[in-house]
């Protein structure tokens, strides 16, 4: 996949290069014809229109969706200097959970990382709100919460961890 997005991202900006240089070459010269500001009004707006239907059609699913359904499980995670309490020490395998994510102090981001330290999701900590974000694990073992924003001293010190495990049906 990401081949191929390189190759269509070189691809546009080739085009939109090759644009700009006609544009800069065109308002070297003087005007010939009538209707060249015409013929570029429609070219800004045949730009906007490109760049919108592109914005559009290359964004995936809405990131901040929470998943529904009686597969969901809740897990509720609070930060504070320095610490991130979780309600929970096991999170199973396969299903959606839906991170519940406060704090008693000030900003703090939570990232998730697997064994190997990638990160693979992570939300805002703010105090005064809840916010969410659904991550669905697909491998078991040992996950890290670690802190992804300044927040003092010991912020390096800002760390939890949980178990994914298969459960059975
Ligand atoms: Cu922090």
């Amino acid at each position: 996949m990401q081949p191929l997005i390189l190759t269509i991202s070189l691809v546009v900006m080739a085009v939109v290069a090759l644009l700009f240089w006609r544009s800069v070459r065109a308002a070297s010269k003087p005007p010939q014809q009538e209707n060249v500001g015409k013929r570029r009004t429609q070219l800004i707006w045949g730009l906007v229109v490109f760049g919108v239907f592109i914005s559009i059609a290359s964004l995936r699913e809405w990131p901040h969706a929470i998943a529904s359904g009686e597969d969901a499980i809740v897990v509720n995670v609070t930060g504070g200097q320095w610490w991130w309490e979780i309600d929970t020490e096991e999170v199973p395998l396969g299903k959606p959970v839906n991170f519940f994510v406060t704090t008693e102090d000030v900003n703090h981001g939570m990232g998730i990382y697997n064994s190997d330290m990638q990160l693979l999701v992570q939300v805002q900590a703010m105090p005064g709100y809840t916010n969410k974000v659904t991550y669905t694990f697909d491998e078991p073992g040992l996950y890290q919460v670690l802190c992804m924003e300044y927040c003092g001293v010991s912020h390096h010190d800002m760390t939890n961890e949980f178990n994914v495990v298969a459960v059975d049906q």
